[in-house]
């Protein structure tokens, strides 16, 4: 992408129930009243309405590191240094230490709560092979409305559930118009995905396309349909909603 800093939405999912593996991981490793958090990093903070799950790398690694007196953020080691550097958690040393780590995969299932979600009783964490160690958090929130990637997903992780190992009901949360595109209708990442003949998550070269029109799109053309901004174009609101969310303490600015 561009060779400037990145400068995400860190955003903070707070877990409402863990899945029966990673509950086993964390017993006794955190203390009593603790709030947990999987951190997503997205460029993208006017969808975070539109969010249906959230992704882990199932083969990745990931620590839980203290933030704050009671907030714990689940997030990549890679992630945790530089959140540290940023000063952005309890021990900013170079080396900040988790106090659990834990495999992608057995968080599968995780209910968490995301901050502006149309589903606001909860969503899943669920797996994204294709979830680099190296970018971001490591943690990516899904908006198939407006992600090509995360459409492709979802539909995957739907049509293989068993294989997957996840109920398939946690990929089949309802997909809701968030933006509305002159081009591409009100679910962009559907349009493209289906123009473009998209059939897996590992179609990469297509996806890329689906991703970078999408993108355009969606930034400079797009009209937000829900929430506070609702009838605002993007490129106004995008800075406003990132300022509620950071303000309401539900997210943070990170940057690589
Ligand atoms: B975006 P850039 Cl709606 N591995 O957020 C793979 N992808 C990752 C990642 C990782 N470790 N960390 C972040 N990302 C995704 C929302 C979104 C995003 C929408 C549309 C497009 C879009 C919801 N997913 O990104 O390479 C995150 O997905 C397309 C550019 O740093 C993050 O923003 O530019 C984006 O990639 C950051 O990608």
């Amino acid at each position: 992408e561009g060779v400037g800093p990145q400068e995400y939405t860190a955003l903070k999912l707070k877990v409402l129930e863990w899945s029966a593996k990673a509950a086993e991981a964390v017993k006794g490793k955190l203390p009593e009243g603790a709030n947990i958090f999987f951190v997503p990093a997205t460029l993208r903070p006017e969808t975070m309405y539109g969010q249906t799950a959230c992704y882990v790398g199932p083969k990745l690694t990931y620590g839980i590191y203290q933030a704050s007196e009671n907030d714990y953020y689940v997030i990549g080691d890679r992630a945790a240094r530089n959140m540290a550097f940023q000063g952005l958690l309890k021990d900013n040393g170079a080396a900040p230490k988790s106090l659990v780590d834990i495999q992608g995969s057995d968080c599968i299932g995780t209910l968490v709560n995301a901050p502006l979600s149309l589903h606001a009783n909860g969503i899943r964490i669920l797996p994204m092979d294709t979830v680099l160690e190296t970018k971001g958090t490591g943690v990516v929130t899904s908006v198939p409305s407006d992600s090509p990637d995360d459409y492709a997903t979802v539909r995957e992780l739907a049509k293989k559930a068993d294989y997957y190992g996840i109920q398939k009901e946690w990929a089949e949360l309802e997909i809701f118009p968030i933006i509305s595109t002159p081009t591409y209708g009100d679910i962009c990442a559907k349009t493209l995905v289906e123009q473009l003949k998209i059939a897996s998550p590992k179609d990469t070269k297509p996806l890329a396309e689906a991703k970078e029109l999408a993108y355009k799109e969606g930034f400079y053309q797009g009209t937000i349909l829900v929430g506070k901004y609702k009838g605002e174009k993007v490129e106004t609101a995008k800075p406003k909603v990132r300022a509620d969310l950071i303000a309401a303490g539900e997210a943070f600015p990170y940057a690589e």
